[in-house]
């Protein structure tokens, strides 16, 4: 059965279409244009109800009853256990792909949107002070995510990518916009290059939501 995906052409929206190409599930794609206000429309909240942008409703979810999950987070590890896909089983194994996954939602995002928010402001010490603060913190981040791949393939797997990579890359692909160029990090850009060269990403990433 269909999953709905209710998302917009943005890093959080472009997660979730990469995750489901690499997963294989068919997926219908609604657009909530997020400029326009959509995000706030009472059918939307009624299951998004933090008006944000990715949300999801599958038909056919656990006991084959309907469920929605918003959080691309959520919804990931959900596509995953769902699946049985890019989130190992064993435990061990697992724990990476959840510290990057946290990683990823509880800073590397948060910090390059509010990058992207301080660049939209006009002129003046409160933009400066607020770019130069997130952007010193988005850098640091990117420094810590080339270090942990050094002589890694993906970020907390072998041999292919998790929910964690998806995650990570829905952001790096704005990494011009928050004004960070991988010269520095040789690391992220052969991993970048590397996610990016995927069949199932490029799809994802090509999806129409506009
Ligand atoms: N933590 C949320 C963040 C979602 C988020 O910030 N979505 C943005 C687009 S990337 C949005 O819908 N913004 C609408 C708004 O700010 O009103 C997630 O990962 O799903």
């Amino acid at each position: 059965m269909t999953i709905a995906l209710y998302t917009y052409n943005t890093p959080n929206g472009r997660k979730i279409s990469v995750a489901l190409e690499e997963m294989g599930l068919p997926y219908s794609v609604h657009v909530v244009d997020i400029t326009k206000g959509e995000q706030f429309n009472p059918d939307f909240l009624a299951f998004a109800p933090n008006n944000r942008i990715p949300a999801i409703i599958d038909p056919d979810g656990p006991g084959r009853q309907p469920i929605t999950v918003f959080e691309s987070g959520a919804i990931l590890y959900y596509l995953a256990e769902k699946t049985g896909k890019f989130l190992p089983r064993d435990l061990r194994a697992r724990v990476p792909v959840m510290e990057w996954l946290m990683w990823q939602m509880g800073g590397f995002g948060p910090m390059p949107g509010q990058v992207h928010h301080f660049l939209m402001q006009p002129e003046g010490p409160a933009r400066d002070y607020g770019f130069k603060r997130y952007h010193t913190e988005t850098k640091r981040l990117y420094g810590v995510l080339d270090r942990r791949l050094a002589g890694r393939e993906f970020v907390a797997t072998e041999g292919e990518p998790s929910i964690a990579d998806f995650a990570i890359l829905g952001w790096a692909w704005r990494h011009e916009r928050h004004q960070v160029p991988f010269d520095d990090l040789p690391h992220v850009a052969a991993w970048y290059a590397r996610m990016m060269a995927r069949p199932a990403v490029q799809r994802g990433f090509a999806v129409a939501m506009s």
